[in-house]
């Protein structure tokens, strides 16, 4: 028998064009609560701008980019959660990022605290957005599964208000068509449930933006403390690959006020190996030339989903909770 025919060249992709993206993911270190919105965006601006120099299409931030992480506190007063919260996007702060932006021809996605107004009731979000070279917003997440709690907890060094201060994502998980692929988002404990990739997955992602703010101490199980850096690859890595997906995460990093934020920032290949990666706690750039098209190896392939799942025996994960 040759060779050949026991290693099989067999292309993967049906078209001889390669798409391919150099993706950044620009991880900021600790934002103080009484760090100023430009402050931030300025941090952003030198992040973008390293990324132009360094060929970048696309710069992905962390949740929450904008801010301190604030659910760690517990407010009485909505007028104080309301001044962490953006009521236009881009608003008077966030304006100067994206006319950088455009000058740059320089795409991102970046999370934030989102509040709107829709028939006189107000609702907040902790949203992502993706914005394509031309400075328009072609795609906005909104996270789902929101971790934490509703109660104030004093016994806790630090609080996790996610579940009073937001509301669930109401627009599921969507894949849009942009920079010349189809992209996802989601949010922090998003990336622990495989639904949400699952969900992207079938609708064919290339690559999914994901950032994150994660307390290396879990108050509720201190004894998986020393975990959280693997259960932030594991998931991630997990993902990319159940999925056939590029996955950039990004975290918010370092010790912000008092508590420490875990980093890792990475860049995943759709075979779940990380191939960029961050190793500092501070703001700090790495990048990856992604060729969309690798993700028909594990699409067309091991989970080549058209062929190869069962969803007739999966039905008790829609059913209702
Ligand atoms: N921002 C987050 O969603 N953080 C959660 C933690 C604290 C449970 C996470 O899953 O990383």
């Amino acid at each position: 028998m040759s060779f050949s025919m026991w290693f099989s060249t067999r292309p993967v992709g049906g078209s001889d064009v390669t798409r391919e993206i150099v993706v950044g993911a620009a991880q900021l270190g600790p934002i103080g609560r009484n760090e100023t919105r430009s402050s931030a965006v300025d941090r952003m601006i030198t992040l973008l701008t390293d990324a132009k120099s360094r060929g970048v299409d696309l710069v992905v931030f962390p949740e929450l980019a904008l801010t301190t992480f604030f659910p760690r506190w517990y407010f009485e007063q909505q007028q104080e959660i309301d001044a962490f919260f953006e009521a236009e996007m881009p608003g008077p702060e966030t304006g100067l990022l994206f006319e950088t932006a455009v000058k740059l021809e320089i795409g991102f996605s970046f999370g934030y605290a989102e509040l709107i107004r829709v028939d006189g009731r107000i609702h907040h979000f902790n949203s992502s957005i993706l914005v394509d070279k031309s400075g328009v917003i072609v795609g906005k997440y909104r996270k789902i599964h929101l971790p934490g709690h509703r109660d104030h907890q004093p016994w806790r060094p630090f609080q996790h208000l996610e579940k009073r201060y937001f509301e669930t994502g109401d627009l599921g998980f969507p894949v849009f068509e942009a920079f010349d692929g189809k992209l996802g988002m989601c949010i922090c404990n998003d990336r622990r449930w495989p639904e949400t990739f699952r969900v992207m997955g079938l609708q064919g992602v290339e690559m999914v933006t994901l950032g994150y703010n994660t307390p290396l101490h879990y108050p509720p199980a201190p004894e998986h403390d020393h975990l959280q850096e693997f259960h932030n690859h594991l998931v991630m890595q997990a993902a990319a690959y159940q999925n056939g997906t590029w996955l950039v995460g990004v975290a918010k990093a370092g010790k912000e006020e008092g508590c420490e934020l875990i980093g890792g920032s990475c860049i995943i290949a759709p075979t779940g190996e990380i191939v960029a990666r961050c190793t500092t706690q501070d703001d700090e750039l790495v990048t990856f030339s992604c060729n969309l098209d690798r993700c028909k190896e594990i699409q067309q392939n091991i989970f080549d989903f058209a062929q190869h799942r069962e969803p007739q025996n999966y039905t008790l994960i829609t059913a209702p909770k």
